[in-house]
């Protein structure tokens, strides 16, 4: 009855993201695709790290890899392209059941241009550097530099080009361009021309978008002047590559954001001034609209503000995707409010075997259960990608993650409420004083989280790791109950394939997921 008519993938449509009713959809072979992605550490683009990639991606149940591509390495001298280590990738990822993400590292890689080819980072009259107030060269590249956007945007082509012959079954499915652009330190180019820019009024088309009254920078955007004018021009900058790709091989493409604290309003000179951040997303939007979306990259691990990120990017006119999250097993859980946001791919950074760890951002060591925190809910989604996408892309959907202090948490979705509780044992509450407990094995950790989708008023599909989810009412009624709770899994077509029904103890108290995620599929309703 549920089958949920699956357009059937078929090859030889371009991948793109799909937008209706405020919703998105990556789609991939012609239908939706969930990417339950992981980023490789910055050096591992060459084919001597491969081996210590893959089985990283195989453990953790991965569907997609994301990887650099330096501009350093395909175009080592002006007008030499190389593309060896992209073929060896296509190569290896189809070998290894992978869709790849390509990032593209080029003027920016967070911020430098560490990853442009020697002939660029050595050239300053040619590739001007952005200048400071002092007037001294700062690190990282201007986006006022017409030289360097066009050799960016020629290297930029040429791989695109590449792809379009090398790739005809879309094993690449998204696309990158640059890297955490921005500059931290100098908020914008104070070269003579970043300051006749500066002083003259902001460009129509970006007064219009925002519903603002005309004016300078400053008075336009006050104290984030600064910030917004990097933005506005690194934007163009990023569009005009991200169009002439498009132009060859229309693939999704994204860039990502370094960020901010997400509840303070930045000062431009303590935020990496010119990127994607939270509080200019409108100015990238009118300012690239090549882009399909930008992203946050996510290194906070207090629940609060991880969910406040995903908040500030999951917008009707911005899909959300998570390109970079921590990689330590605390992070795992956000999985769960990512799905429940709509996200249309997830992905840990530096999850290979290489050896380098990026604590205090992400984990100190990339153990066994450190992959296996990450690998147990891709393990249940991996077979269910493409269904899962098909049903965040036709129903509402919830999320959550256990918060610091363990709080419940709960949502109404139509005449249903919908919470989540942590920490408890699987029977009984948590008033139970009248028999002795031990502390239960989760109390104190960061696990924990569950996602919901609303199939029909009264029917649900809820999976989750260490939570309790308890379905009532929204407004007192005694006649309320839970009609059927179900565990089973759907098959490759969308059909639920039922398994069994939890009653008696496993539902009296709540339903109670324990470490090893599974689902369920719950119908509401009332006696008469
Ligand atoms: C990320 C990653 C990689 C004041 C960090 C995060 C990746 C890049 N950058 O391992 O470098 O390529 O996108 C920057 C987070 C800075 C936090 C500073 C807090």
């Amino acid at each position: 009855v549920l089958a949920l008519l699956l357009a059937l993938p078929v090859a030889a449509q371009t991948p793109s993201i799909a937008n209706r009713d405020g919703r998105h959809a990556l789609i991939v072979d012609g239908a939706p695709f969930l990417m339950l992605g992981a980023q490789a550490n910055n050096s591992s683009n060459y084919a001597a790290a491969l081996p210590k990639v893959w089985p990283v991606l195989d453990a953790m149940h991965a569907n997609t890899l994301e990887m650099p591509i330096a501009w350093e390495q395909i175009e080592p001298q002006e007008g030499r392209f190389d593309f060896s280590f992209v073929d060896t990738l296509l190569e290896q990822a189809r070998a290894h059941d992978k869709r790849l993400v390509l990032l593209w590292f080029a003027t920016w890689k967070n911020g430098s241009p560490s990853y442009a080819p020697a002939w660029v980072k050595t050239n300053d009259t040619r590739f001007p550097r952005m200048r400071t107030k002092e007037g001294k060269p700062h690190y990282a590249l201007s986006p006022l530099g017409q030289n360097t956007l066009a050799a960016d945007k020629r290297a930029f082509v040429k791989l695109i080009e590449h792809l379009k012959a090398a790739d005809p079954d879309d094993t690449v499915i998204m696309v990158q361009v640059e890297n955490e652009t921005g500059s931290y330190g100098t908020p914008r180019d104070y070269s003579p021309e970043g300051n006749r820019l500066f002083a003259g009024p902001v460009p129509a088309e970006l007064v219009k978008a925002l519903g603002k009254q005309p004016g300078t920078w400053r008075a336009v955007f006050g104290d984030i002047a600064e910030q917004a004018f990097n933005s506005w021009y690194t934007a163009r900058y990023v569009d005009a590559i991200a169009a002439a790709g498009k132009a060859v091989k229309p693939l999704p493409m994204y860039t990502n954001a370094s960020l901010s604290d997400p509840f303070v309003e930045p000062k431009p000179t303590g935020v990496q001034s010119g990127g994607p951040n939270w509080n200019v997303i409108p100015i990238w939007k009118a300012g690239a609209p090549h882009l399909d979306l930008v992203a946050p990259d996510i290194y906070n691990r207090d629940a609060r503000a991880f969910v406040k990120y995903l908040d500030h990017y999951a917008r009707p006119d911005n899909a959300l995707m998570v390109p970079e999250l921590g990689n330590s097993a605390d992070y795992a859980r956000f999985f769960w409010p990512a799905l429940g946001k709509g996200a249309i791919g997830f992905a840990p950074f530096g999850m290979d075997a290489t050896g380098y760890n990026n604590y205090p951002l992400g984990t100190k060591t990339l153990d066994d259960d450190t992959i296996a925190a990450f690998g147990r809910a891709y393990a249940l989604f991996a077979p269910i990608a493409r269904v899962w996408a098909k049903i965040a892309y036709d129903h509402p959907t919830w999320g959550v993650a256990k918060g610091k202090d363990g709080a419940d948490q709960s949502t109404v979705m139509g005449g249903w409420k919908i919470t989540a509780q942590f920490d408890q044992w699987q029977m009984g509450e948590r008033d139970w004083t009248w028999i002795e407990k031990d502390p239960t094995p989760t109390t104190g950790k960061p696990v924990g989280g569950a996602v919901v989708a609303q199939l029909s008023p009264d029917t649900f599909i809820v999976a989750g790791s260490d939570v309790r989810l308890r379905f009532g009412p929204a407004t007192p009624d005694d006649r309320a109950m839970i009609i059927r709770a179900e565990q089973g899994h759907y098959d490759a077509q969308g059909r639920w394939v039922f398994e069994r029904v939890w009653n008696g103890d496993q539902t009296d108290y709540g339903l109670n997921f324990t470490t090893t995620p599974v689902m369920l599929r719950v119908t509401m309703g009332r006696f008469k």
